[in-house]
């Protein structure tokens, strides 16, 4: 599917790796940045696509890939909060490890990206939600153009001096829960060191899914790489 005879196979995919993404789909009009959400089992990436489609949605158009192992449940739990229309999230069921379908084996999630363009497009930004994981996980730059790394305060206040390439090298690093840190003893400012330690410059938003607006450290990120996309392709 992805050989370069447009006269026998017409091109399809349009993939991100970025720096130097092509921000063109096949008919010219410019694709949808794409950011992929990837971390631990639990630790708030469903809750983030909630809150970010509830903050961002009358501003951008939407959608929504999620991935389950066996299941379609981070689907299912947005549509049940009606946080997208239904047309808009589309779910991909890996059958392996998460990690396999975003980043070794994308083509299943390249598919659902695009044919939620082609069905419900144009589409500014499209969210993939990686099933939960452990600190390797990563996105092939293939399949999005920007990577979101979820920690908890709950899984220990020693992940981000663990590092890994999540931790160190994903575009924005959040650590959400801290809500939860006095009763599970993280020291936020002990992980803001060591993050800051691992990422030298790299962002770090600390959240609280569960407070008003919580989102609002994400939400801006998005709206700060949707600028820089847009000013890209013009
Ligand atoms: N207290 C608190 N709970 C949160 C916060 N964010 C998410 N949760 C809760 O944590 C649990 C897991 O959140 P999810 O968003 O499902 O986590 P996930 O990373 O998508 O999980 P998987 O997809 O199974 O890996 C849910 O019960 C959420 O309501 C937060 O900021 N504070
Ligand atoms: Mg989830």
């Amino acid at each position: 599917m992805h050989l370069d005879h447009p006269e026998t196979y017409p091109r399809r995919h349009t993939h991100g790796a970025a720096p130097g993404a092509d921000p063109r789909r096949p008919d010219g009009s410019r694709r949808a940045l794409r950011v992929g959400l990837g971390g631990p089992v639990g630790s708030g990436k469903t809750a983030t696509v909630a809150a970010l489609c509830r903050a961002l949605r009358e501003e951008l158009a939407i959608a929504v890939v999620t991935n389950d192992i066996y299941t379609r449940e981070d689907a299912e739990f947005l549509l049940r909060n009606a946080v997208l229309p239904a047309e808009r999230i589309t779910a991909v069921e890996t059958g392996a490890c998460p990690h396999t379908a975003i980043r070794d084996d994308i083509s299943a999630n390249l598919e659902a990206v695009e044919d939620l363009e082609e069905s419900v497009g144009p589409l500014d930004l499209v969210l993939v939600e990686s099933g939960g994981d452990n600190l390797t996980a990563t996105f092939s730059k293939g399949l999005v153009d920007a990577q979101v790394f979820v920690i908890d305060v709950a899984g220990g206040d020693d992940i981000p001096r663990k590092g890994g390439p999540g931790v160190t090298t994903a575009d924005l690093l959040v650590v959400n829960k801290t809500d939860l840190a006095p009763y599970v003893g993280s020291d936020l400012e002990r992980m803001a060191r060591d993050a800051e330690e691992q990422r030298g410059d790299l962002p770090v938003a600390f959240t609280s899914l569960v407070a008003p607006d919580g989102v609002r450290p994400i939400a801006d990120w998005v709206r700060e790489r949707l600028t820089a996309w847009t000013a890209a392709s013009a």
